[in-house]
């Protein structure tokens, strides 16, 4: 078993950091877009050995040091009961989105095992095939309850922060029900075996600061505790943690996921050690020439030598036009890296 994943999410990584990339299954890979010409993306998470072996293509095709379970954060609207459809060049749509408190008050809990078990049956297929750890995720409260009052892709929430700044109450009454499911959700997935996990807040840089404790930290900070009983290490992503990052390691996750807004030495300096950090190249930097490339990879290389703590990856999810040539060098920058 590769450990360097969870020897740095331990603080305690002698050799030379491990890399994966948020998203790397997806479409920027021709494997999985030839499998996606075959099988809608809801049959692919939805089959277990459809799932399972998507997991696997990136780590079989670009030698990543671990393998992130491939699913989607909106599972937990469709456990919900909201309904859920992925369209073509659209995105993710909820069928039944929530616009009223009644809608609100109208959601039951729902049933993890029996919603979300093809999930389960996927980490346990996949566990005995992986060399490397698997990561399994959920979506950050608030960003799952986005979606679900959205309905479908936004940049603005303006519905969201509408409803969050007008009617407090109900809004908090719905991040809780996301928070005890997902907590569910998560300890079903440590059960199953999933190595570590990764909480996305993909839409927190939504929020104002004082917003982001009332809305979303709270919760994080909920879900989070809950998990400290198990040892399962946590990483923390959140969209704007350039400015989160400080407030978020009060928490003691085990690490936080950088955007590529910030100056990862600096914030090295401004975590404590007991907390990983992972990231933070901008995902763009893949389409720039080799040279530039290669130039970026290796200034933070370079800032983070020598750290036990540090995982290399991008500050967002892979973007699907990205070249496969540009993941390849990536990949093989990191591991010559010499520590
Ligand atoms: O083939 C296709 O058309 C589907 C594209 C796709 C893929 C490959 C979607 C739809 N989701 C996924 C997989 C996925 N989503 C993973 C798999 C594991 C991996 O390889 O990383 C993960 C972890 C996610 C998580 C996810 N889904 C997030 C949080 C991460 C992030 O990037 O911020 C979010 C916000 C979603 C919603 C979602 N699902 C799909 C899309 C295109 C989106 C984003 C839509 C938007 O921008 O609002």
């Amino acid at each position: 078993m590769n450990r360097l994943l969870l020897d740095a999410l331990a603080c305690e990584n002698r050799a030379r950091p491990p890399i994966w990339l948020m998203r790397q299954a997806g479409r920027y890979m021709p494997e999985y877009r030839a499998l996606r010409e075959k099988h809608s993306f809801s049959t692919m998470y939805k089959e277990p050995e459809l799932a399972a072996k998507v997991t696997c293509l990136p780590i079989d095709t670009f030698g990543f040091d671990a393998a992130i379970l491939f699913s989607d954060i909106l599972v937990m609207a469709e456990a919900f009961g909201l309904g859920l459809h992925f369209e073509e060049k659209v995105g993710p749509i909820i069928d039944n989105p929530l616009s009223t408190e009644q809608d609100v008050d109208g959601l039951v809990i729902p049933k993890i095992d029996e919603k979300l078990h093809y999930v389960f049956k996927a980490i346990k297929m996949l566990k005995p095939q992986l060399k490397v750890p698997l990561i399994g995720f959920c979506g950050a409260p608030f960003t799952v309850a986005s979606y679900m009052i959205e309905g479908k892709s936004s940049k603005d929430l303006k519905k969201t922060k509408r409803w969050m700044l007008s009617h407090p109450e109900s809004f908090h009454r719905l991040l809780d029900k996301i928070a005890v499911s997902t907590i569910d959700y998560l300890k079903k997935q440590i059960e199953a075996g999933v190595d570590a996990i990764q909480i996305f807040d993909s839409w927190a840089n939504t929020l104002a600061f004082p917003q982001f404790q009332e809305f979303s930290y709270a919760y994080l900070q909920k879900i989070r505790q809950e998990l400290s009983q198990t040892n399962i290490p946590v990483i923390l992503f959140c969209r704007g943690s350039s400015v989160f990052a400080e407030d978020l390691a009060r928490m003691n996750p085990s690490c936080i996921s950088l955007d590529w807004n910030c100056d990862i030495v600096k914030m090295r300096n401004r975590i404590p050690k007991h907390v990983a950090l992972q990231g933070n190249l901008d995902p763009d930097v893949l389409y720039a020439s080799k040279e530039i490339l290669k130039k970026e990879i290796e200034r933070i290389l370079k800032g983070m030598k020598g750290d036990p703590a540090f995982i290399f990856n991008l500050g967002h999810g892979i973007m699907p036009d990205t070249p496969v040539d540009a993941v390849k060098m990536l990949v093989e920058c990191v591991k010559n890296d010499e520590r």
